[in-house]
């Protein structure tokens, strides 16, 4: 049975997705896209030679009965509206990560969900489906390296564009790590604090804190950093080490060829992370339309991964706020209903 998707903004992740949705994704046809910018989508659709309806207005793609399950990968801001408008609809969703701006916007929308007694959304935090992501995560509760203490995390982007604010370093770039380590750890978080070290030259704004670092405490005492700095020059790194009692278990980075010339033995560091990540992007998008593909909820990341990123989220920007002050969490008991 073929899957009848409308894709609602066209931008860096819209466009790839896209194109993953109508070339690496079996049984998906994508009838409909959307972008705020006039032009924008049919100008993608041609480059990557495909068909679809393009609409000036999300809710006339939303409503369309050719259209069965929405994907947002619009921007943050019009996350929020989007996806409770699918839902409204009654439509299956994806939402790219985050799925809104803040907590109280994320408990909204799981409040729409649970309406529909079922799930109905998912969220693209896809390092869940990272192979590497999983393996780590298999070694960890196969208790190989005995109990975690500590971990230290990585996430540098080689640029992002002048209004990519201190905000924007958590709610979209940190926030990954901030959704992956509870998971990989099985531990929630007890509270956070977000350091900020001498600011990259690279940035003229003073007021754009970059690089950060964000420390997280688990209700047991893992102790986590993350180094944020999304304008490092060099390329996107990704660094996960898990630190035990027994050992120390590494996330590997995307295998390339070593090159030996020019008395230099040197590989390369990927710059897109579109690239560094795109298998577990395939893996994702496999698994969610073989899910809404034969009505049945997603499985993937939910509503309520997505609310307590949010809530993780909106600790640490409090923290910068107030001078890197520790924040204390009190993440709530996930509601049966994500359970089942
Ligand atoms: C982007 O939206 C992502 O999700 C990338 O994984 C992250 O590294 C980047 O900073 C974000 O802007």
């Amino acid at each position: 049975k073929t899957t009848k998707v409308g894709i609602i903004g066209i931008g860096f992740i819209g466009s790839d997705h896209l194109n993953r949705l109508t070339k690496t994704i079996a049984n998906v046809d994508v009838t409909a896209v959307c972008d705020i910018v006039p032009g924008k989508a049919q100008k993608v659709l041609d480059e990557q030679g495909l068909q679809a309806k393009d609409f000036a207005d999300y809710h006339e793609l939303i409503n369309d009965p050719e259209v069965e399950v929405v994907v947002c990968t619009a921007s943050n801001e019009a996350h929020y509206e989007i996806v409770m408008a699918a839902l409204k609809a009654g439509k299956f969703c994806f939402c790219e990560k985050p799925l809104a701006l803040d907590a109280k916007q994320c408990m909204d929308v799981v409040e729409e969900e649970q309406k529909h007694g079922r799930r109905m959304l998912q969220v693209g935090f896809m390092r869940h489906y990272a192979p590497e992501y999983v393996q780590l995560k298999n070694i960890i509760d196969s208790g190989q390296i005995g109990a975690p203490l500590m971990a230290d995390c990585r996430h540098y982007n080689q640029t992002q564009p002048e209004e990519y604010d201190s905000t924007r370093s958590i709610i979209e770039t940190a926030i990954h790590e901030i959704d992956v380590m509870h998971w990989l750890l099985n531990d929630d978080y007890k509270n956070i604090k977000v350091y900020l070290p001498k600011q990259t030259r690279h940035v003229q704004n003073k007021d754009i804190r970059d690089p950060q670092i964000v420390v997280m405490e688990t209700k047991s005492g893992i102790n986590i950093s993350v180094e944020v700095f999304v304008r490092c020059q060099y390329g996107y790194d990704i660094k996960c080490d898990v630190i035990g009692e027994e050992g120390v278990a590494e996330l590997p980075t995307v295998p390339q060829v070593a090159l030996r010339k020019n008395a230099k033995y040197s590989t390369e560091i990927l710059t897109d992370w579109k690239a560094r990540f795109e298998s577990a992007y395939d893996i994702e998008f496999r698994d969610f339309i073989a899910h809404v593909s034969e009505d049945k909820s997603p499985a993937g990341p939910s509503a309520w991964d997505g609310y307590v990123a949010a809530v993780t989220a909106d600790a640490a920007l409090k923290s910068i706020e107030e001078g890197g002050k520790t924040q204390d969490l009190d993440i709530p008991e996930s509601p049966k209903f994500y359970k089942e």
